[in-house]
C-alpha cells in the first residue's frame, strides 16, 4: 500500500503543472539591455568546454548541442521525430542559457511578419548578430564576428560563423493559409520539414553557409530563435484542438515514397527515447505546461486571424488566441517559390539519368569530384554540396502531401568509410578536452532502418573533427 501510494505520488509530480511559466518573447519586443544580456549567455555557454554529456544543460557547451544535432541529423530531419526532437534541444539550450545567467527565455525571430524584409532588421546589424554577408566568409561585424571575439567553428573550417543568405520567407499569411489552418494531424503539421517554413527559413538565412547546413547549422546562435519560431508554429497548433497536444504519430525515416538509402519506415512512438537528449521521450515535449518545459510564447506580429480546420470528433475547438490580430502581408504563391528553388540547384554540372521505381539517379559532379546520387520518387535537387545534397518534392502537390524528401543524401557507397587518422593527429585520451560523442550502434541504425554508409561517414566527420580541435588545429 505504501509503494502504491508513493508510486502515485511519483506520477503526479512527473506530470505536474510547472509553477513559474517562462513566456518566451520575439526579438523585436526586448529592450536593448536585454538583446544584449541574451547574447552574453550565448558567448558564455560558448566558451565552456564541451562536457559530452547531454544530459545536463548547466554543463553543455553550445559544440555539444551542435556536435549532438549534427550526429542525428538523419533522422532528426526529414521524419516524424523533426518537431519532437528540435523542442527538447531547445528547452535544454534554454535551461543552459539560465545557468549562465540569461532567465529571459529563448527568444523567436517572427520570420512570417517579416518575410522579405528581415535582413533589415536590428538582428541583422553591426550591433548585434551581425550583418548578412554575400559570400562564404565569415561574419564581418556584430557580436559574433571574429573581431569581437566570438569563436566558433563555423562549417567552414575558419573558426568562424558564417551567413550568406538572401530570399523571402514564408509569410504568416502563407502559413496561416497553408499550414495552421488545414492541418489536422501532427504529421500534416510536420509537412516536409526540408522544405516548408523551416528549411525555407535555413536556407534564406543561411545560404551556403552555416544556417544553410543541414548538420551543422546550430553553429550559427541564429539557429535557436529560427528554431524557436519554428516551434511556436507547433505550440499555435497543439492550442487548437485538446487531443493536438499529445497527437504525433508518423515515421522515422521513409514514408510514402521511401528513400532507397534509408530504407524502409518504422512508426514512432511517444514513450520512444529522443535519441541523445538523455532520459526524454517525445511524451516529455508535448505539453509546454508540463514541469520540464513550462513554457509558452508571447503573440507577434504574425499571430494573424485565420480560420482552422475542424478539431476531430467530439471535440471543442479551443478559443483562437489571436482572433483579433490581422496584420498585412505580401501573397507569397507556389510559382514565386518555384522560381526562387530553381536559383539555388547546383553549380557544378549534374547528370540525371532514369532510375527504378519512379527514382533518379544523379551525377553531382563538384570540385572535379563525381558523386552518385538515388532522389526518391516526386523529389528533385534542392541544394547541393560537395559533400551531401539536399532534396524537396517536385512541385506542389507532392509538397502537399508529405513527400518525405529527406534533407541530407549522401553519396550511395557499397562500402563504409574508415577513418584515416592523419599522422599528426591521436584518439582523445580520457583527459583530452573534447570526447567523441557516442556514435549509433549497428543495431540502434538497424532498428531505425538508416543508411549505414551515411551514418558512418557522418561519424568519421565528427571524429577526425574532435580529433582536430584536441590537437589544436581548430579554436
Ligand atoms: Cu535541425
Amino acid at each position: 500500500m505504501q509503494l502504491l501510494l508513493s508510486l502515485a505520488l511519483l506520477a503526479i509530480t512527473a506530470n505536474a503543472v510547472c509553477t513559474k511559466i517562462t513566456v518566451r518573447r520575439e526579438w523585436g519586443q526586448l529592450s536593448a539591455a536585454d538583446k544584449n544580456a541574451y547574447i552574453a549567455a550565448v558567448k558564455k555557454i560558448t566558451a565552456r568546454p564541451m562536457s559530452n554529456q547531454y544530459k545536463d544543460p548547466t554543463k553543455m557547451s553550445t559544440d555539444d548541442f551542435s556536435t549532438t544535432h549534427a550526429a542525428n541529423a538523419h533522422w532528426a530531419h526529414a521524419n516524424a521525430e523533426f518537431l519532437v526532437f528540435h523542442r527538447a534541444m531547445l528547452r535544454l539550450y534554454e535551461k543552459a542559457l539560465e545557468s549562465a545567467g540569461w532567465t529571459g527565455g529563448l527568444i523567436y525571430l517572427d520570420e512570417g511578419a517579416v518575410p522579405t524584409t528581415w535582413n533589415k532588421l536590428d538582428l541583422f546589424s553591426k550591433d548585434y548578430f551581425g550583418s548578412v554577408t554575400r559570400t562564404q566568409q565569415c561574419l564581418t561585424d556584430g557580436q559574433f564576428s571574429k573581431a569581437s571575439g566570438f569563436v566558433d567553428l563555423g562549417d567552414n573550417g575558419r573558426s568562424c560563423v558564417s551567413r550568406c543568405g538572401s530570399g523571402t520567407m514564408w509569410s504568416a499569411k502563407y502559413i496561416a493559409t497553408n499550414v495552421l489552418s488545414t492541418a489536422t494531424t501532427y504529421e500534416q503539421l510536420r509537412g516536409d520539414d526540408t522544405a516548408n517554413y523551416h528549411g525555407t527559413g535555413h536556407m534564406v538565412m543561411g545560404g551556403n553557409c552555416d544556417m544553410g547546413n543541414p548538420l551543422w547549422s546550430p553553429r550559427d546562435p541564429l539557429f535557436y530563435l529560427h528554431h524557436t519560431y519554428v516551434d511556436k508554429i507547433y505550440w499555435k497548433w497543439q492550442q487548437l484542438c485538446p487531443s493536438y497536444v499529445t497527437d504525433y504519430e508518423g515515421n522515422l525515416s521513409a514514408g510514402k515514397n521511401p528513400n532507397p538509402l534509408l530504407g524502409n519506415s518504422r512508426p514512432v512512438s511517444p514513450t520512444l527515447p529522443l535519441d541523445s537528449w538523455v532520459g526524454l521521450t517525445a511524451a516529455d515535449v508535448f505539453d509546454t505546461k508540463n514541469d520540464f518545459l513550462c513554457y509558452t510564447y508571447s503573440k507577434s506580429a504574425g499571430d494573424i486571424d485565420y480560420t482552422a480546420a475542424k478539431c476531430p470528433k467530439g471535440q471543442t475547438a479551443n478559443t483562437n488566441p489571436w482572433a483579433t490580430n490581422t496584420t498585412k502581408t505580401r501573397r507569397q504563391d507556389e510559382t514565386r517559390l518555384a522560381k526562387r528553388a530553381a536559383t539555388k540547384l547546383p553549380s557544378g554540372s549534374v547528370t540525371v539519368a532514369e532510375g527504378i521505381n519512379g527514382t533518379s539517379q544523379v551525377q553531382v559532379t563538384c570540385a572535379s569530384k563525381t558523386s552518385n546520387y538515388i532522389i526518391p520518387a516526386g523529389c528533385v535537387i534542392h541544394k547541393s554540396f560537395c559533400s551531401h545534397i539536399s532534396v524537396k518534392p517536385a512541385n506542389s502537390e507532392a509538397a502537399k502531401k508529405d513527400s518525405h524528401c529527406p534533407m541530407v543524401i549522401r553519396p550511395a557507397c557499397d562500402k563504409e568509410t574508415d577513418y584515416v587518422r592523419a599522422d599528426n593527429l591521436k584518439a582523445p585520451e580520457p583527459t583530452s578536452v573534447y570526447q567523441y560523442p557516442s556514435f549509433l550502434t549497428d543495431k540502434q541504425i538497424r532498428v531505425r532502418n538508416m543508411d549505414h554508409c551515411g551514418v558512418r561517414a557522418s561519424d568519421v566527420n565528427v571524429m577526425r573533427l574532435v580529433d582536430e580541435l584536441n590537437a589544436g588545429l581548430r579554436v
